[in-house]
């Protein structure tokens, strides 16, 4: 009885905590309002006319409503962020589900079930704030923890490693993948010569790159996705013992991507894919959740790994150090507006909470540097921690004071310390034992501008990913780097790259070659290059099948089916299976030549969703088609409804073909009456004997995603 009032009282003291910040936000927000004031209060008389010299005369500079209206106007961007400027985001909670008292003394994480309010902001590295959420790319996953100690930001990446090892080349990256400065093209492309002549020159970023040319770099949807804190941290628990942390998101819905071609049509059919799936899912009430997973190191073993815990060019596979799941996390509010909350969210990985602290990895610590300074480029002044996106929820105090748009009102004479006028005592804080104490590392030695040698294995680990793929995973990445490379207009910087890549595989390398019209890869060739440093070391294991993406089954749920509804399908199997779908928690549309209705066989009148037009195959994860002679007919005739199911199939999405529909395969020579159908293509009468079983494995085709197996997709027309 005791243990359950107990259990009672923490539940309710986590949900207050989620309550509260709300709460504090709200105090913020402001409703619509019939009447219109200006920012001083006064009630505009009308908003349609300025104020004129007669009914035809000049504006009147008098007319401080227009003014005030126009220079507010004016001023109403801030500049975007330098990288990841392209971004969405949600409110929500983290759950303790295995505390970890024995790691870190960090209040959050210590007892299970208690939340912790959270902002999160997913983006994209590369792309402006205007540019399509699905092209190549790096997605930034960055956490806001409102946590009772302070805030704390977990600022991380979809990618468990970065493209360089010191801050030092950070700008240099950046400027060599963003759009070229002469002429600002391309956009969000990675595509061009300068990013590949920088990636050419840096073999340290072979093992980023892999990934990035990887399904990785096409999430399906940020649901989908994981998320890594890249760096190694360190936990401090309340002995002051300290071990290595590194942390990973792990979405429930599994990781999915999506296909290269799909995602270059996405980008022109809907170029906000990625902030509408997650917007129309938490409005559902669809929340996305992810697990929290902890990698713990400790001291001793950091130096037996094999690899440098410092280094964020390299990861530690899950297979060496198994992951610790300890939390969840769970996406359940949308933002009451972009730019107050998701364009003003002010993220900082040097915003840590006491049991929490930083390791030297060299290009860490520049972003402890370079974000502060970041914001107050942005947000235009030292006081952005006071904007409603960013308050803790922890009482905040000290003298700093004044600077551009204080908000606070600090009461009092003092604003120094020590003092004794405040409170009439003594009052000075000096080296207690108290609050954040930093790891008191040992950093005695000498000032050197250099790099350690065990930074110079450049690509054990990309050959560790590469063995890893699987074989449709591998002909992805081949062909990433071919259309990358090809987009490239100077011969020795493809030359190069490839020289290079022969390092990580030779065979990998010959294949990207093929089609560049240059010479066979020549690894010795790169090893001569400009900062080329010699591979050095082997990987600790030949593959590691946890950084594969392949048949990572997880259910169907939120997948959406698109119905390819024409005149006269029959629906009998059909409404069985889609019930199924329902069932399973996917969602189903149904897709016609036009809205309204369709007649069926029966002449029951099916209610349209969307048009083949303004939602094509590429919105959709699977496709059913209602069977049916007189459908079929009318199926091959409609030129729309045939380019959607091949389009499907030439992405690999599950089909479910419902009797005589099957025949749209056979137009283009996909299925022979007498073979087995394809991989993910589920086929089957209208009769009531067989519903039941094409709905399970139709179901079973939707959980394993796509079928990049399915052969003679090529011979699709695009
Ligand atoms: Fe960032 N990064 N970064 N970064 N970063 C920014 O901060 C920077 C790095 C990451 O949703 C900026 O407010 C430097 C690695 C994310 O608001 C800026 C270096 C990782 C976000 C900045 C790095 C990240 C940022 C841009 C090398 C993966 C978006 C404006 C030393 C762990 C957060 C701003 C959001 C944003 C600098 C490297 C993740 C300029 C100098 C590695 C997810 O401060």
């Amino acid at each position: 009885m005791a243990s359950s009032r107990t259990e009672g009282s923490r539940k309710s003291k986590a949900a207050d905590a989620v309550a509260n910040r709300q709460k504090q936000l709200e105090a913020f927000t402001q409703g619509p309002e019939n009447l219109l004031t200006t920012n001083q209060g006064v009630v505009l008389p009308d908003n349609h006319n300025s104020l004129k010299a007669g009914l035809r005369g000049p504006s009147l500079l008098q007319d401080f409503i227009l003014r005030e209206k126009l220079t507010h106007f004016d001023r109403e961007r801030i500049p975007e962020r330098v990288v990841y400027a392209r971004g969405a985001a949600a409110h929500g909670y983290f759950e303790v589900t295995r505390p970890l008292v024995e790691y870190t003394k960090a209040d959050f994480l210590q007892e299970v079930g208690s939340r912790t309010p959270v902002f999160v902001r997913f983006s994209n590295l590369l792309g402006a704030r205007g540019s399509a959420d699905t092209v190549r790319d790096v997605r930034g996953f960055a956490v806001k923890f409102y946590t009772r100690e302070g805030n704390y930001d977990l600022v991380g990446n979809s990618m468990p490693v970065a493209f360089v090892q010191d801050a030092m080349k950070f700008p240099d990256l950046v400027h060599a993948m963003k759009p070229e400065p002469h002429h600002e093209m391309p956009q969000a492309s990675s595509a061009h010569d300068t990013f590949w002549d920088f990636m050419s020159l840096m073999p340290e970023s072979s093992h980023a790159l892999m990934w990035l040319m990887s399904d990785r770099g096409l999430p399906r949807s940020y649901r989908m996705m994981e998320g890594f804190g890249v760096h190694t941290f360190r936990f401090i628990n309340t002995r002051g013992g300290s071990c290595f942390v590194k942390f990973h998101w792990r979405p429930k819905l599994g990781k999915h991507a999506l296909a290269w071609d799909e995602a270059q049509r996405i980008a022109g059919k809907d170029p906000d894919f990625l902030r509408r799936d997650l917007w129309d899912a938490i409005e559902r009430g669809d929340c996305p959740e992810w697990e929290l997973g902890l990698q713990i190191v400790d001291e001793d073993r950091a130096g037996k790994l094999g690899l440098d815990l410092l280094d964020a060019t390299k990861l530690l596979p899950e297979e060496l150090v198994p992951i610790l799941w300890a939390g969840r996390l769970v996406l359940n509010r949308n933002p009451d507006n972009y730019f107050s909350e998701t364009e003003q969210v002010a993220f900082h990985p040097g915003h840590v909470v006491p049991g929490i602290d930083f390791t030297n990895d060299p290009l860490l610590q520049g972003r402890l540097f370079s974000y502060t300074d970041a914001q107050l480029a942005r947000l235009g002044g030292p006081n952005h921690h006071e904007l409603p996106i960013n308050r803790g929820v922890c009482p905040m105090h000290n003298f700093q004071r004044g600077g551009a748009h204080r908000i606070g009102i600090p009461k009092g004479r003092v604003s120094y310390e020590p003092n004794t006028l405040a409170s009439g005592s003594e009052f000075r804080v000096d080296g207690g034992e108290q609050g954040f104490q930093s790891h008191p590392d040992d950093v005695e030695s000498p000032k050197l501008r250099r790099r350690s040698p065990s930074f110079d294995d450049h690509f054990s680990q990309a050959t560790l990913f590469w063995n890893s793929q699987s074989a449709a995973e591998r002909e992805h990445i081949i062909a990433a780097f071919q259309y990358e490379l090809s987009r490239v207009e100077t011969p020795a910087v493809r030359q190069r790259m490839v020289d290079n890549l022969a390092h990580v595989d030779a065979k990998l390398a010959r294949k990207i070659a093929e089609p560049l019209g240059i010479g066979p890869p020549d690894a010795r060739a790169a090893a001569g290059q400009a900062g080329f440093r010699e591979p050095r070391g082997r990987p600790a294991l030949e593959s590691a099948p946890s950084l594969s993406m392949e048949a990572n089954g997880s259910g169907i749920q939120t997948r959406r089916v698109a119905v390819v509804m024409v005149p006269g399908a029959e629906l009998g199997a059909f409404k069985v299976i889609q019930q199924a779908l329902l069932d399973a928690g996917a969602t189903t549309k149904v897709v016609a030549a036009h809205l309204g209705t369709v007649a069926s066989s029966s002449g029951q009148q099916v209610p349209v969703d969307h048009t083949f037009l303004a939602m094509p195959s590429v919105m959709f994860d699977a496709v059913l088609v209602p069977g049916g002679a007189a459908a079929a007919q009318a199926l091959l005739k409609d030129g729309a409804a045939v380019h959607f199911i091949l389009e499907a199939y030439k992405h690999c999405k599950p089909l479910c073909l419902i009797g005589e529909s099957v025949e749209v395969l056979r137009l283009v020579g996909l299925a022979q009456a007498d073979a087995p159908p394809a991989a993910g293509v589920i086929v089957g009468t209208n009769e009531p004997t067989t519903r039941l079983q094409m709905a399970q494995d139709f179901i079973a085709a939707i959980g394993r995603h796509r079928h990049w197996s399915r052969g003679q997709i090529e011979q699709v027309p695009a």
